[in-house]
């Protein structure tokens, strides 16, 4: 905790020295944009200008139709090989470095001073600019640290309502709506520092975060619950969707992920799974888990990541019935391990 305001504050007296300088700071949220990323992005990028430092947050893809509602993303920048700037500090937003960028990478990696905020867990040392907050429940709530002590330091303002909504977007969806086990005091307390100051609709941003729904999104759901298959003696949960189906009900499959918590709440489900073909055939898959479980140990052994109830990691050169078994054998191994671990403890 203590560790992770240094390093914020760090960043910040980076950032205003730049700002005395005429610097430019880039941000970027990683792919496969969510409120977190984007939420936490644009709001430092708007704090930071706010104090005179140019920034910009340069996204590779268009923002989720899910995610349009949110305030402030008139002002991203999308990637263009040829146009991307050499920044004066470069900073990876919800994500660790480049390799959750995609082809932002060789633009991220252009700018010689890089930096990173990010609350998933990460093996090794963080780097000087680096504020890394695995105990952190968003990177959301990291950013809301960062503007709080800004505050303090200039003794003025801000905070304002379109870094309010995105803050608490990000807070919400990461926690889960403060249900998932990583909601902690301090998320609440931000949650409730926000809508002390800012006259924010909650009940809007939750439907529009959470409930907002299409016919054809109700249809594929179905569709994706009744594949549900059991491994494990019935504790390892496995669904998929592959390209036929979603293209069947026009389905975007930007908010599948959701499901899988959806499916990690059958009673005695320790690990759930959801596949999704992608449209280059390699095929997405999105762990959440219970019990000793751990999500983010399993995606990291063939290069993915996360936290330890919720990770996702991509499958290549598979088709979605032998990824299927693949990772219901892996997984029974794993939980075997886990389970016997505990048993002897
Ligand atoms: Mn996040």
């Amino acid at each position: 905790m203590k560790q992770s305001r240094e390093a914020g504050n760090r960043l910040l007296e980076v950032a205003l020295d730049l700002a005395a300088d005429g610097g430019h700071i880039g941000l970027f949220p990683h792919e496969r944009l969510d409120a977190d990323a984007v939420g936490a992005a644009v709001s430092l990028a708007r704090a930071l200008r706010f104090q005179g430092c140019a920034s910009t947050v340069v996204v590779g893809e268009p923002v989720p139709e899910s995610l349009q509602h949110l305030p402030g993303l008139e002002e991203l920048l999308f990637y263009d090989s040829a146009s991307c700037p050499v920044f004066d500090l470069a900073l990876a937003i919800d994500c660790h470095g480049a390799d959750r960028l995609g082809a932002r990478a060789a633009c991220f990696l252009k700018t010689p001073l890089r930096g990173a905020i990010d609350h998933h867990v990460h093996e090794g040392e963080a780097g000087d600019l680096e504020l890394i907050d695995a105990g952190a429940s968003s990177t959301s709530e990291l950013v809301f640290g960062m503007i709080w002590d800004l505050e303090l330091y200039l003794g003025r303002p801000v905070f304002d309502s379109t870094m309010a909504v995105l803050l608490l977007a990000g807070a919400i969806t990461d926690t889960g709506r403060y249900s998932y086990s990583n909601t902690t005091p301090l998320a609440l307390r931000q949650a409730a520092a926000l809508l002390e100051r800012f006259d924010i609709d909650v009940s809007q941003l939750n439907y529009d975060l959470y409930e907002r729904t299409t016919v054809e999104r109700l249809q594929i759901k179905g569709d994706i619950l009744s594949t549900i298959r059991l491994a494990g003696r019935g504790r390892i949960l496995l669904a998929h969707a592959t390209r036929a189906m979603l293209d069947r009900r026009g389905a975007p499959d930007d908010e599948l992920s959701n499901l899988a918590s959806e499916i990690r709440a059958a009673e005695g489900a320790a690990a759930a799974f959801l596949l999704v073909e992608g449209e280059d055939g390699s095929i997405r898959v999105s762990i959440r888990s219970n019990s000793c479980f751990d999500a983010a140990a399993f995606a990291g052994r063939v290069g993915g990541g996360g936290h330890v109830r919720a990770a996702g990691m991509t499958l290549g050169d598979l088709t979605m019935e032998e990824a299927e078994t693949l990772l219901a054998r892996e997984a029974e191994a794993q939980l075997e391990d886990c389970l016997n671990e505990g048993a002897r403890e």
